[in-house]
């Protein structure tokens, strides 16, 4: 069966376009493939400075996979830092890939020249080696990622080529693959740019754990415009298309018949936010009584870090024979 592996990092508070747009269809693709989803805070070590802050945005996000229908017995869900292979490997892929070749990673370029005065870590400079690590460790076939990680897939396929050419054939060379398209959902207040818990203001972007007041509010007030007529059109009308564009994931009701069903605005925002509410009730009920049950959550953690450790360790150990290091 076809081993899929895609990582999440535990940096802020997962919102719907992170749901509708990608965690939905991890969901779905669980029965599909044999999936490995990581929750990678060793990556997320790259721009900490404070304690505690990346193990209770782990906790608060593995609730939130298994809330959404992630199935620990079918998905191998973990924690990137209880498979210490990652970081051992990470070290190899280190030596496995040159100073120019980091140098020339786009994100490390903008991420390092919006930090300016700040610190910048040299793990923002080898984090693509890690990542390398995260994913050759899996045996994965693919990995499905938007287009800004590109470019950290192929110099993955790079490394993983150059050392099965220096070492012999060790490491599976995996693809990048387009994720199933999800619904790609804009902002409420400015329907040209896309939902992102960056953005200026809260009242634009929905999360996940938005009690139902904050949510109708934020609905009531989405951006529309001016001309009173409901119809999909993602040029001219973003913001009612946006509308349109999560009422339909929410409910399954296909675009075109909701656009026939309304002729005003306010009634289209109120059932938007009335699909929204219903839709996420069940996962906050399922992502409270994990909170509430830490012993629960670190089990079903710990049968993820089990399933895997153990073929985590088999390619880690595969890979020190091929370099022939000394066994002890
Ligand atoms: P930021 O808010 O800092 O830009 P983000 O919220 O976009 O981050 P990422 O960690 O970049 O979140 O993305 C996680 C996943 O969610 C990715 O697969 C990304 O494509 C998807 N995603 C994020 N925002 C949206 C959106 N508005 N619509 C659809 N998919 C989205
Ligand atoms: N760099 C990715 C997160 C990530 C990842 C991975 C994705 C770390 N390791 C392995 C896919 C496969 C990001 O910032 N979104």
């Amino acid at each position: 069966m076809t081993r899929v592996l895609s990582c999440i990092q535990p940096t802020g508070d997962v919102h719907l376009g992170n749901y509708l747009g990608a965690l939905r269809n991890w969901v779905a693709g669980q029965h599909e493939k044999d999936v490995y989803h990581g929750i990678v805070d060793l990556h997320a070590l790259t721009v900490t400075t404070q304690p505690n802050v990346v193990g209770e945005a782990t906790l608060s996000l593995a609730a939130m996979l298994f809330a959404i229908g992630l199935d620990p017995n079918v998905a191998t869900i973990f924690v990137q830092s209880h498979v210490p292979e990652h970081s051992q490997l990470g070290w190899v892929m280190e030596c496995t890939v040159s100073f120019g070749e980091l140098s020339r990673m786009t994100q490390f370029k903008e991420k390092s020249a919006r930090r300016e005065a700040d610190f910048v870590s040299a793990g923002l400079f080898t984090y693509p080696a890690l990542q390398a690590a995260d994913i050759v460790l899996y045996d994965a076939d693919e990995v499905p990622v938007g287009d800004d990680q590109r470019q950290h897939i192929e110099i993955t396929r790079d490394i993983a080529i150059r050392f099965n050419s220096r070492f012999g054939d060790t490491f599976v060379v995996p693809a990048a693959v387009t994720p199933t398209a999800g619904a790609r959902v804009m902002d409420l207040q400015a329907p040209t740019s896309k939902m992102s818990k960056s953005s200026d203001t809260d009242s634009g972007c929905v999360y996940m754990l938005d009690d139902p007041k904050a949510i109708e509010k934020k609905f009531k007030r989405a951006v529309t415009d001016s001309e009173a007529v409901v119809a999909y059109d993602l040029k001219e009308k973003p913001g009612v298309s946006n509308l349109l564009d999560i009422l339909s994931a929410a409910s399954g009701t296909p675009v075109a018949t909701l656009a026939d069903q309304y002729s005003q605005y306010g009634p289209l925002k109120s059932d938007a936010a009335s699909a929204v509410i219903s839709m996420l009730e069940p996962i906050q009920a399922r992502y409270h009584e994990l909170m509430d049950d830490q012993a629960e959550l670190a089990r079903l953690l710990a049968v993820g870090a089990d399933r895997a450790r153990e073929q985590a360790s088999a390619t880690l150990s595969r890979a020190y024979r091929a370099i022939g290091l000394l066994s002890n």
